[in-house]
């Protein structure tokens, strides 16, 4: 069943194929972040988590753009102290994002500018138009990157392409970003839906833990010397082992048919 949460800055709705859909909206002002905006969002993130029909969630702007980063206008406190800002509002969308077990796609739709772009890092994966552009926007007005940034981005495409990207406050469009490997599909915008969906209908059919403990994995493993990572492995491996998915795994192999993983 379709539901939809009430929220004054973004839309929240779930689909009955399992897919939550969370749109910045706010278009008026490029879906820029406003304090109230990081709030719903981290809001809808717990929901999303704790609804047992989500399956897979996907984040995009209304309008014309994805996210122009913070709101410049809005929140005068939030000029006056950046750090207590970050700190309190970025901060909590940004953990209950992370927190999320099920896999994030952003459909990248327009400009993901600033903290925008950061919040497509953030996701497990990036779907963009090829009338996306990815701007960096922070240097521009004398600041350095945050809202994670500057770990996600270093790691998708390196530091030295990073930081030509912030030192240069240079653009990508979309197109570019993909050769980059900093997104994962690009398309027409008229595809994007079509596209993002098609995404995350195969994501949704996934085993859900092994998903989960995988991404984990590449997350910890930079941190890791091998024999660390090998101990990781083991521990996640047999975690993954002892669950009914892989049984159904094993099953639906001798079978020969698809499996229908449960999360167990
Ligand atoms: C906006 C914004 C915006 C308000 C467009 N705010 N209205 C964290 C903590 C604390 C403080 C600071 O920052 C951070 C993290 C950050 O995110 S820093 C980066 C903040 N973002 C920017 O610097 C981007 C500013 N925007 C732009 O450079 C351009 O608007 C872009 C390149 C995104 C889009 O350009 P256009 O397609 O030419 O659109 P536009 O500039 O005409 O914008 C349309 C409207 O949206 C316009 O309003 P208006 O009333 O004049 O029609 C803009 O003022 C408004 N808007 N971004 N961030």
């Amino acid at each position: 069943m379709a539901q939809a949460a009430k929220f004054e800055n973004i839309l929240y709705e779930v689909k009955p194929d399992g897919l939550a859909w969370i749109t910045l909206n706010r278009p008026e002002a490029l879906n820029s972040f406003t304090g109230a905006m990081l709030g719903e969002l981290a809001q809808a993130f717990r929901q999303a988590e704790q609804a047992n029909e989500v399956r897979v969630v996907v984040i995009t702007g209304a309008g014309r753009a994805f996210c122009a980063g913070q709101d410049l206008r809005a929140n005068p406190e939030a000029i006056q102290d950046l750090q207590h800002w970050l700190a309190t509002t970025y901060r909590p969308m940004l953990t209950a994002l992370q927190a999320l077990t099920k896999p994030t796609i952003a459909m990248v739709n327009g400009v993901a500018a600033g903290a925008g772009f950061s919040l497509t890092l953030a996701c497990d994966f990036r779907v963009a138009s090829a009338r996306a552009k990815f701007i960096p926007a922070f240097g521009k007005i004398g600041l350095v990157p945050d809202s994670g940034m500057s770990r996600f981005l270093p790691r998708l495409i390196g530091f030295s392409r990073a930081l030509e990207l912030l030192g240069l406050s240079r653009d990508l469009t979309g197109e570019e970003a993909y050769s980059w490997g900093l997104v994962n599909r690009v398309c027409p915008p008229e595809q994007l839906i079509e596209v993002t969906t098609g995404l995350a209908g195969q994501l949704a059919l996934a085993a859900p833990l092994a998903y989960r403990l995988t991404r984990e994995l590449f997350q910890r493993s930079p941190e890791l010397d091998l024999a660390g990572a090998l101990s990781l492995e083991e521990d996640f491996q047999g975690r993954a082992g002892s669950s009914a998915d892989f049984k159904e795994g094993l099953a639906a192999f001798e079978e020969k048919r698809s499996p229908r993983f449960s999360g167990k």
